[in-house]
């Protein structure tokens, strides 16, 4: 039976849930979770930065801000082969998705036909497609869909009234019209935020139920730990209580109980026990690889034994029933060990 999914929560009732004893708050995610997911199975995604650094944007976290010196250093897209051999190594290496990132603020016209044809290429090698390019208008998205996108990532990032302080250069706005974008064209969206920025526990409130307000939750919903760059502005940002990470995870798998929810990035920076936490709060999602666009995720080693240590195991592609997934498993070729990740 269709699960009953609710989008008129409000910020009270978000914030009662963020406040309830710790325990009672993981015992009542981690039974939503349950009732909607198989608990021991994670989606597990691999991340490709095919267009890296040089963006003209100031969101205050990231290290491919042109205007930071974080010491990343800008390059041009990436040709189809070179993203079809690190796409390879992704899915012999047990990946169900492959996500591709570019810092673009907007892809230009000409930059949507180059990472169609990329597209195109990866689908073809049985993989779920995911990009991240920026803000799209209503044409561009139509183009990626017809090559073969299954979801487009756009972050809200943060609560709406926060979103100032760490965003100059475009209007939360602008983030929710990329987002109706992507559904017209009837692509699957993959929208969260980031915590540790500084905001408030009432902003993070915010931020969730904004996600869990849209008109459709998104399918996939990245929670991502600020990575602490030095160079940007939010280094050196006091660090979030690791409890109240969880917390976030929680109260997110609470509010779109049927949405896969993806610990993000900061896993590296995460324990095991902290990891456990998250998964039997109801994260379901990781990117597993040694990288993410710019920044570090864990050895996939560590991966693998902490899948082996909770009992965990990859999930199947949704979209390909009767398939059987690879386990996560060693990547096929060493030279392509690092690009697997
Ligand atoms: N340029 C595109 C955009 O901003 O939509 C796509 C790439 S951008 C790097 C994708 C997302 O990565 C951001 O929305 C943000 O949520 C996340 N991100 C970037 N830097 C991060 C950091 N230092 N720590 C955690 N998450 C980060
Ligand atoms: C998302 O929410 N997190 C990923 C993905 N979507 C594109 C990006 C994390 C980036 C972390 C900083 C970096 O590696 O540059
Ligand atoms: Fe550019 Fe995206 Fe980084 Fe913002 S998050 S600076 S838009 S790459």
């Amino acid at each position: 039976m269709a699960p009953t999914l609710r989008h008129d929560w409000t910020r009270e009732e978000v914030a009662a849930l963020f406040a309830l004893p710790f325990n009672d708050l993981l015992a009542r995610a981690h039974a939503v979770h349950a009732e909607h997911h198989d608990a021991n199975a994670v989606q597990v995604s691999t991340l490709l930065s095919i267009k890296t650094g040089g963006c003209p944007e100031d969101c205050a976290y990231c290290p491919q801000a042109q205007r930071y010196q974080t010491g990343v250093k800008a390059e041009k897209l990436m040709s189809v082969e070179a993203v079809l051999q690190r796409a390879r190594a992704a899915k012999a290496a047990g990946a169900s998705r492959f996500c591709m990132g570019a810092a673009w603020r907007a892809p230009k016209d000409r930059d949507v036909v180059k990472v169609a044809k990329i597209i195109e290429a990866v689908k073809g090698l049985g993989l779920e497609t995911c990009a991240t390019l920026g803000m799209l208008n209503e044409d561009q998205a139509n183009q990626l869909k017809d090559a073969g996108l299954d979801y487009y990532n756009h972050n809200l990032d943060t609560a709406p009234e926060y979103y100032d302080a760490i965003i100059g250069t475009r209007q939360y706005q602008d983030r929710l019209d990329t987002l109706d974008a992507v559904r017209g064209a009837g692509m699957k969206t993959c929208c969260g935020g980031i915590v540790g920025l500084g905001e408030t526990r009432e902003q993070r409130v915010g931020l969730l139920q904004t996600l869990a307000t849209l008109a459709e939750h998104p399918e996939s919903v990245p929670i991502n730990q600020l990575v602490q760059v030095a160079g940007t502005p939010l280094h050196g940002t006091d660090k979030l209580d690791p409890f109240e990470f969880v917390r976030t995870i929680a109260v997110a798998r609470l509010l779109m109980p049927a949405s896969m929810v993806r610990l993000s990035a900061g896993r590296e920076q995460m324990s095991d026990e902290m990891q456990a936490l998250c998964f039997f709060a109801g994260a379901n999602s990781i990117f597993y690889g040694e990288k993410l666009l710019t920044t570090g995720n864990p050895d996939v080693e560590r991966d693998r034994a902490l899948f082996d240590r909770l009992d965990l195991k990859p999930m199947r592609v949704e979209h390909e029933p009767g398939t059987v997934h690879a386990d996560i498993v060693e990547p096929a070729c060493p030279a392509h060990a690092e690009s697997a990740a």
